[in-house]
C-alpha cells in the first residue's frame, strides 16, 4: 500500500500515532540476576501481544539485536557479567537501520553509571525498584515512536523512489540521470576510467500508438525496458529519459564492452516479437547512439555527443549502432 506523500513531511495521522497496538512486539531484557519481577507484572499493562525474552549473555543479546528481532531492548545497568555500558555503545555501534529503543533499568546509587548510559544514547530509563505500570507506561511511549519513525521510514523511501524511479518502466528517470549521471561523469574524469553512454529510441513508435493504441504503445514501452534492463549490467545507469528515449551511462567500460552492450540491447529488442495484450505479435526496433566520453565532457555534452549519433543511426535507416 501507497503512503501519502504528507507523511514524509511529517503529517501523521491518529492511526499512525497510535499504530503498534495490534502489532507483536518483543521486548529483551539483558539481565544475569534472574527475570526482572516488573517487567513481568508490566506485561498486563504493555500493548498487546508483547512478549518479553531474557538474555543473560550480552553477547548472544548482542547478536539478537543486530539481527534486528527485538523491538526494544532492557539493559540492566547492575549486570555484572558484562560491562552494560559497554553493551550499550556496542549496540549503538551498529549500522542498523532499524534500531530498537534502549532502555536502562538503574539501582538509586548508579546515578554515574545512568548518565553514561544516556550519553551513549539509551532512548529512556527507569529506577529499581521497577514500578510494573512506570514501565509499561515508558514502553508504550517507546514502541509508540518507534512504530511512527518505521512508518516515516517507509513513506520516505516511497518519496525517494516516487521521486527517481519512472513509474510506467520502473527504469530511473531523467531527473535521476541529472543527478547521478553527473556524479558517475566526475568520477570518470578524476580516476581516467572510460565511461560510455548510449543514447536509444524506439524506431517508429508514433507508428504503433496510431495502428493499436496508446494502451498497446505503453506496453510496448514496459518491454522495451524490461529487455534494456536485462541487457546492461548492474553497474550500468539505464534511465528513460523522455516518451520513448533512453540513456545508459557505462561507468568503468572500455569501448569495446560499451559496443557489446549496445549489440546486446539492440539484438535483445529485435530478436522476438513484442506480445500485445490482444495476442498480436508486434516488430520492434531501436535506433542507437554511441558515445565516449572526453576531456572537457559533461553530462550534457556526452549526452549531445550520443544524441547525435543516435540522429545518425535514424538517418542510416534505424535498427542499428553508430558512434
Ligand atoms: P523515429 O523512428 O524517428 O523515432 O519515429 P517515432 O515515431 O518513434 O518518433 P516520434 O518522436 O515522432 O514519436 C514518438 C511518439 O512517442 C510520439 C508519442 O505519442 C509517443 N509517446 C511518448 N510518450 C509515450 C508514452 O508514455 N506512452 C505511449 N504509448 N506513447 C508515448
Ligand atoms: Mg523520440
Ligand atoms: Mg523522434
Ligand atoms: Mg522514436
Amino acid at each position: 500500500h501507497r503512503h501519502a506523500a504528507g507523511a514524509a513531511m511529517g503529517v501523521l495521522s491518529k492511526a499512525d500515532l497510535a499504530g503498534g497496538d495490534e502489532e507483536q512486539a518483543t521486548i529483551l531484557a539483558v539481565t544475569d540476576r534472574g527475570r526482572v519481577a516488573a517487567l513481568d507484572q508490566g506485561s498486563e499493562h504493555l500493548p498487546k501481544h508483547m512478549n518479553v525474552v531474557y538474555e543473560e549473555d550480552a553477547r548472544m543479546a548482542l547478536e539478537a539485536i543486530r539481527r534486528g528481532e527485538p523491538d526494544l531492548v532492557f539493559i540492566d545497568l547492575g549486570m555484572e557479567s558484562y560491562d552494560p555500558l559497554r553493551l550499550c555503545s556496542a549496540i549503538r555501534a551498529f549500522d542498523n537501520s532499524r534500531l530498537a529503543p534502549l532502555l536502562a533499568i538503574a539501582e538509586q546509587e548508579q546515578t554515574r553509571q545512568l548518565i553514561r548510559a544516556l550519553d551513549l544514547g539509551v532512548s529512556d530509563y527507569i529506577m529499581a525498584p521497577v514500578d510494573a505500570q512506570e514501565l509499561a507506561a515508558r514502553v508504550r511511549t517507546q514502541v509508540r515512536r518507534m512504530r511512527s519513525i518505521e512508518k516515516l521510514r517507509a513513506s520516505f523511501d516511497q518519496t525517494m523512489e516516487l521521486a527517481i524511479i519512472d513509474q510506467l518502466t520502473g527504469l530511473y528517470n531523467r531527473r535521476f540521470l541529472a543527478n547521478q549521471g553527473s556524479r558517475l561523469i566526475e568520477e570518470a574524469k578524476a580516476s581516467g576510467d572510460d565511461l560510455h553512454c548510449l543514447m536509444i529510441d524506439i524506431d517508429h513508435f508514433k507508428l504503433v500508438n496510431d495502428t493499436y493504441g496508446h494502451e498497446a504503445g505503453d506496453d510496448v514501452l514496459k518491454e522495451v525496458s524490461s529487455r534494456l534492463t536485462h541487457s546492461v549490467r548492474g553497474s550500468d545507469l539505464a534511465c528513460r529519459t523522455g516518451g520513448e528515449e533512453f540513456a545508459v551511462l557505462m561507468p568503468r567500460t572500455p569501448r569495446a564492452s560499451a559496443k557489446e552492450i549496445a549489440d546486446r540491447v539492440l539484438s535483445a529488442v529485435s530478436a522476438e516479437g513484442v506480445h500485445l495484450a490482444d495476442g498480436q505479435r508486434l516488430d520492434v526496433t531501436v535506433s542507437i547512439g554511441m558515445a565516449s566520453l572526453s576531456e572537457g565532457d559533461s553530462l550534457a555534452s556526452i549526452l549531445k555527443k550520443a544524441d547525435e549519433a543516435l540522429y545518425r543511426s535514424k538517418e542510416n535507416g534505424r535498427n542499428q549502432i553508430t558512434e
